[in-house]
């Protein structure tokens, strides 16, 4: 206020000598990183006290487990709440852990040498309602040698002496909580520096904003790959998980290391979270904290393993209110989010970061705490396309984002055909081959308790489904026409918020099957839908093949896809879909590695991409 005065007086009054004598006696003045070069100066003395896209003091929700403190059972040995087990973190405590202040935001406060030594220091957050949800601390050992705790908290009751605001405070700030309704806290706190001296005090503030929880896009680079252990149990589904994490292996060949989920015998990595991470400025580039999104199923028991197992250093996790997002509707698996790289929408709006998208289940859509959570971080916020149409109905079953360099939008739109799969099959007849079996797969077809889509009359040793015998099947044409109606609408729906061309369109041959489920609950019991389909006109389709589309981008430059092998008809000692799709991809320069999960995913309602997850380059979402 002091300072504000004298400049308007300075301004109007042309007596800035006066003025400036005063304030350089008495002015308070705090400075946090506002002009995001990852350090605190002099420049970060203007525009500080409004936080804007383009100027502003970023800080991240500290929520790793950098000691691993946290315990996953409390002293009975009974497992925590998700609630309890989630809120454990680095910032949940009172003390700034020496392995967690590299992820705190640095502030400082300037010296003021000429102050008496009565003067009191105060510094603080507002609005009020930010207290617990920020924590301050300062550097105790500035003046305090041989004192044993360097960072102490800064609670409203502390105050600073001369000698502290004398020689300046070091201070460094945390997120103690992850924005999730920004309506109640959108991530904006004030930091309020208040000095008293004598009859005279003054303030200074400084405007900071936590960092948004962005989801990787394909263009990011793998930097780990993630899957589920086999396990030791010698079941037919661990022997299967144990071939496929052999093939997984083989595609990757070193080039991503891959880390297992080891705590369950869940499969479905892609499902039980979703990886994310929030970053901001440092002095040596940004400084990253993965925070990895449990699905909103709080009774799968997989998703704890985001705490259980991967929270530490630098990686902490976000657990959904269970006010919505309890059981384990497959609308809320992490495979029906997935994000449209970096874009400028149609209208005009630039999407520097990419949008979410997941699909909707014919009007449902999926859980509220989920939902809110990603429309709170602002910058992603979800596009959403219908996907009802599908038995297990996620997103990634539809469309996938690849990178497309020399494309002007730098990505291209795979989405799932049926139109040229018809055509292939009508082709491989008219050239005479009929008679061959659509599914060529050969292997070991004894089913298990999850082998759900397993169907006799598809393998090669029961001759039941040839070419010509589907080109004839008026309920399989159907099937497909019911499919592409959606496909289509989908596929308009993107047209309409993308700048899409032709050219940036992979149609990826894909024929479907039709199994609307006669069951309620899975036989594992749990319900994979809310609710059955609501008319006869309403069909649930799965892949009829491995389905291309649902494999893993590695994404970044190299060039490499992990797709689910095909096992689609073999002619000249060729399977013809693996052939077709190979030479979709290769349009972008996409190289393909095909992964076997016929018995390990594909008959259980999944992909490659299903049984798989990546930990991505993180790249800096701020502008300057
Ligand atoms: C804290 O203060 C001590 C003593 O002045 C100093 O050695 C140390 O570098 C300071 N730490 C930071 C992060 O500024
Ligand atoms: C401020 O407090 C510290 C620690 O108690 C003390 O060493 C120092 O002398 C105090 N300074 C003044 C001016 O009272
Ligand atoms: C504040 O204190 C100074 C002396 O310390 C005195 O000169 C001045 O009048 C006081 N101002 C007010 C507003 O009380
Ligand atoms: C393996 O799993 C099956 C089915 O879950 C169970 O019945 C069996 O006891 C397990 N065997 C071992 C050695 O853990
Ligand atoms: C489980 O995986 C973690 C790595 O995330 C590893 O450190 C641990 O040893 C594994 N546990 C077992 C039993 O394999
Ligand atoms: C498949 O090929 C056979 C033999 O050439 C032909 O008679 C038949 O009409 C074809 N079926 C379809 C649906 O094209
Ligand atoms: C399947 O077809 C092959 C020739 O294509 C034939 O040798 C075999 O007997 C047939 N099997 C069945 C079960 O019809
Ligand atoms: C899908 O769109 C294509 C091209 O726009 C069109 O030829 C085809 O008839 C459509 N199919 C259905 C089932 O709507
Ligand atoms: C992209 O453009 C470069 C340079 O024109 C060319 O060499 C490369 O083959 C193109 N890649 C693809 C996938 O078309
Ligand atoms: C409170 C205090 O120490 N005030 C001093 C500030 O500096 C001027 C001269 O620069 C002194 O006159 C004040 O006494």
């Amino acid at each position: 206020m002091v300072a504000l005065l004298c400049r308007l007086v300075s301004v109007f009054l042309l007596s800035g000598v006066f003025c400036s004598r005063q304030a350089a006696a008495f002015t308070p003045r705090i400075l946090a990183d506002t002009n995001r070069d990852g350090i605190v100066n002099q420049l970060d003395d203007t525009d500080k006290h409004e936080w804007t896209a383009s100027r502003g003091a970023i800080f991240l929700p500290n929520v790793g487990d950098s000691s691993h403190r946290c315990p996953e059972a409390d002293l009975n040995g009974a497992p925590l709440s998700n609630d309890e087990l989630w809120r454990c973190n680095d910032a949940s405590t009172d003390r700034l852990f020496p392995s967690s202040v590299q992820y705190t935001a640095p502030l400082s406060t300037l010296p003021m040498r000429n102050v008496s030594d009565e003067v009191i220091g105060r510094i603080y957050t507002e609005p009020g309602h930010t207290r617990d949800r920020v924590r301050i601390f300062w550097n105790e050992s500035d003046w305090t040698t041989g004192h044993k705790s360097a960072w102490a908290v800064v609670d409203p009751q502390v105050t600073f002496n001369a000698t502290s605001l004398r020689n300046g405070i070091t201070l460094a700030l945390h997120g103690r909580e992850l924005v999730t309704d920004s309506a109640v806290w959108d991530g904006s706190v004030r930091v309020v520096f208040e000095v008293t001296d004598g009859n005279r005090t003054a303030r200074d503030f400084v405007a900071l904003k936590q960092a948004p929880v962005l989801l990787h896009h394909h263009l990011q680079r793998t930097e780990v790959v993630l899957s589920s252990a086999s396990g030791s149990n010698e079941t037919l589904k661990s022997a299967r998980q144990a071939h496929f994490l052999r093939g997984l292996e083989k595609a990757i060949d070193g080039s991503v290391p891959i880390t297992l989920f080891n705590q369950s015998t869940d499969i479905w990595a892609q499902d039980f979270l979703e990886p994310g991470y929030a970053g901001m400025p440092g002095p040596d580039g940004p400084i990253y904290m993965r925070i990895l999104l449990r699905s909103a199923q709080s009774t799968r028991e997989a998703g704890r393993q985001v705490f259980s197992q991967l929270r530490g250093a630098g990686v902490g996790g976000f657990q959904p209110g269970s006010g919505s997002g309890f059981g384990w509707e497959e609308i809320n698996s992490g495979g029906n989010i997935e994000t449209v790289p970096p874009y400028t929408s149609r209208t005009g709006k630039r999407w520097a970061n990419g949008r979410v998208i997941m699909g909707t289940n014919l009007g449902t859509y999926p859980a509220e705490s989920m939902i809110k959570f990603l429309q709170s971080q602002v910058v992603q916020s979800p596009f959403y396309i219908e996907t009802g149409w599908l038995a297990v109905g996620h997103v990634d079953e539809v469309v996938q984002f690849l990178p497309s360099p020399n494309s002007s939008l730098g990505f291209a739109v795979a989405i799932a055909d049926t139109t040229s799969a018809l055509t292939l099959l009508q082709s491989l007849n008219a050239s005479g081959h009929g008679a061959t079996p659509l599914v060529s797969y050969a292997g070991d077809a004894t089913p298990d308790a999850e082998t759900f889509f397993l169907d006799p009359a598809l393998l090669r040793r029961n001759n039941a489904t040839t070419i010509a015998s589907l080109l004839t099947d008026s309920s399989f044409r159907a099937t497909q026409a019911y499919a592409q109606r959606h496909i289509n609408e989908t596929l308009d729906r993107l047209m309409r918020e993308l700048p899409l061309e032709e050219e940036d369109i992979l149609r990826v041959p894909t024929l479907f099957r039709d199994v609307t489920y006669p069951w309620s609950v899975f036989p594992n019991g749990h319900p994979p839908r809310l609710r059955p389909p609501r008319s006869n006109r309403e069909r649930q389709l799965k892949s009829l093949l491995p389905q291309a589309i649902n494999g893993l981008v590695l994404g970044g430059g190299s060039g490499k896809y992990l797709a689910p092998r095909q096992w689609g008809p073999v002619v000249a000692g060729q399977d013809v879909f693996a052939k077709r799709v190979e030479e979709v991809y290769a349009r972008v320069g996409i190289q393909i590695e095909w992964v076997d999960d016929y018995m390990s995913h594909h008959v259980r309602g999944g992909e490659v991409h299903c049984g798989t997850n990546a930990l991505r380059e993180m790249g800096s979402w701020w502008e300057v």
